[in-house]
């Protein structure tokens, strides 16, 4: 195949939504419907239940929620597919806007009980601002819902993008009786298999077959046909360039736990989705089929595989072919590194992989210098700056209650700082070692201690910080400029792990009367971007 074609039967996208909406028991069921897994798994497995493929932290496994982003590379209808799914709870937002600078396209989850979730809007926003094709999926249609024309009306009103409903549900909640396809219009009633571990057997028929219609009411049954009616007259039809733009978003109904709906949404995706395109940076373009190969890493993880104590690289590959063993330039060190070990990952599973192409997530293993946003290429002028950064506002002092562990305390903490999993400030001036957690959100506080304790059998313990607020001064103040400040009442200096001096506050208030009375020290919100940090 050449590169071209390889390029083209690419698709790499992310899940994403508010919590609970139901992207991992999405995933699990594209897997299914994908042919990657012979039997889904369960976000709330029990015993005797396997549980799901992308959810396989013990942590999150314990609380049903995901925490950390999970790459799934399969093939399906000649497709290759790059699917990653991510955690909706807002204090792991940092990992979920990382992993938005590595896909193409986006499947919107929405619980269609609840509509447009705050979480959403925003994770919408950030898709709007970047570009990123948009397709909806309208979950949990096996419970009363809205009404759909509602849900539609929400996409358009609330998130103000364009709104294409590509099938349709029959019946609502305890009545659902499956999707109409406005495209090939027939009618797909599906059967409940239990929990939902295979495929739902599928009847195809016209909307007034008998059979295909159910147990569906009369009344039921003319609500429907009168939306239809509605949806026809509006005279919209699928418009790709709309889509691809941004500016229209196809809509699909189903049901993931009951394997309602997947299959259209999979084969409506693969088709209407696109292949990878060019990236701008510092306003040159670089098509995927650039003969340079390029990528950006957007994730690092450890400890993925108890067997491998390690921890990987997640790297976009963006043009070129990427080959085992070949040598690069990484832009962080300016070094040349050859990546030897390199593999395609399925949740925490991964084998090894000679070539990528255009599209790929791979994951990168051995290389302690590698950190997230760092450019890996065989073209040292192509450098990309995609990842976000976030003003932390949760700071907590994470000490170390066993000093015969510290050896391991210090490790693993090393580890989950280098993984991005939350940032550390150092007081200045402080005889203080205790390191300063600073975290978008509380729960990333919960998640270090798990995670010290799982895999690195290092007990820690939290103490509250005085400060709900960090500023960071400019790069280039000297430490006399430092000492020369004068700070608000409860405010200190400190320093992030890139020795960017930072100012402290104990609230909004206290920042904001610094900086009106200190004009010549601007105060930013985030670290000046420097890309060799
Ligand atoms: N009734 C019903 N429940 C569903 C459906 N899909 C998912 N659920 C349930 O909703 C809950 C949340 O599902 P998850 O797949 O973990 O949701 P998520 O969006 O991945 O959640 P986070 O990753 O924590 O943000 C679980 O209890 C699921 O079983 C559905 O189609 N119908
Ligand atoms: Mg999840």
């Amino acid at each position: 195949m050449s590169i071209t074609e390889e390029i083209r039967r690419r698709r790499t996208f992310a899940i994403i939504s508010h919590p609970d909406a139901g992207k991992t028991t999405l995933t699990e069921k594209l897997l299914l419907y994908g042919g990657a897994v012979q039997l889904a798994g369960s976000v709330t497995a029990r015993k005797n239940q396997r549980a799901t493929t992308s959810d396989w932290m013990e942590l999150e496994k314990k609380r049903g929620i995901s925490i950390s982003s999970t790459v799934l590379q399969f093939d399906y209808d000649g497709y290759r597919l790059n699917l990653l799914d991510t955690p909706g709870h807002k204090d792991f937002s940092e990992d979920t806007y990382r992993v938005l600078t590595a896909v193409d396209a986006v499947v919107m989850v929405i619980d269609s009980a609840k509509g447009i979730e705050p979480q959403t809007r925003k994770l919408f926003e950030v898709c709007r601002q970047r570009g990123v094709p948009i397709f909806t999926f309208m979950n949990k249609c096996d419970r009363p819902m809205k009404n759909p024309l509602e849900l539609i009306d929400e996409l358009e009103r609330v998130l103000g993008i364009g709104a294409f409903p590509v099938n349709w549900p029959i019946g609502n909640g305890p009545e659902f009786q499956g999707i109409y396809d406005r495209q090939t219009k027939t009618m797909h009633t599906f059967e409940r298999v239990v929990g939902g571990k295979y495929r739902a057997p599928v009847t195809v028929g016209g909307l007034h077959d008998p059979a295909v219609r159910g147990s569906l009411s009369d009344a039921e049954f003319a609500r429907t046909l009168e939306e239809l009616e509605m949806l026809e007259l509006a005279g919209e039809t699928f418009d790709d360039a709309a889509v691809l733009a941004g500016k229209t978003t196809p809509v699909f109904f189903g049901s993931g736990v009951n394997n309602f709906g997947v299959q259209l949404l999979l084969d409506g995706f693969l088709k209407h989705s696109p292949a990878p395109k060019s990236r701008v940076m510092g306003g040159i373009e670089i098509a995927p089929e650039n003969p340079a190969f390029s990528g950006f890493i957007f994730k690092i993880q450890a400890n993925m595989d108890p067997k491998h104590r390690d921890r990987i690289a997640f790297i976009r590959v963006c043009s070129g072919k990427f080959d085992r063993d070949m040598t690069v330039h990484h832009s962080r060190s300016e070094k040349k590194v050859r990546l030897s070990s390199s593999h395609k990952l399925f949740g925490n599973e991964r084998e090894t992989v000679d070539e990528a192409f255009p599209g790929d997530v791979i994951g990168l293993v051995g290389h302690d210098s590698f950190g997230i946003g760092d450019t890996l290429t065989t073209d040292p002028k192509i450098l990309y700056k995609e990842i976000p950064r976030f003003t932390p506002e949760a700071f907590s002092y994470l000490h170390n209650p066993n000093t015969g562990k510290y050896k391991q305390f210090r490790q693993g903490l090393d580890q989950l700082l280098q993984e991005g999993v939350i940032q550390a400030l150092y007081l200045r001036n402080s005889s203080i070692k205790t390191p300063l957690l600073a975290a978008v959100g509380p729960l990333q506080f919960e998640v270090v201690q798990f995670r010290l304790k799982s895999e690195y059998g290092a007990e820690s313990r939290l103490e509250a910080a005085p400060w709900n607020v960090v500023r960071w001064l400019p790069t280039d103040i000297t430490e006399d400029a430092l000492d020369g400040l004068s700070l608000p009442t409860g405010a200190r200096l400190a320093y992030d792990l890139g020795k960017n001096p930072v100012i402290l506050f104990q609230n909004e208030w206290s920042a904001n009367y610094f900086n009106e009375t200190n004009r010549n020290t601007p105060l930013s919100a985030l670290p000046v971007q420097t890309v060799r940090e």
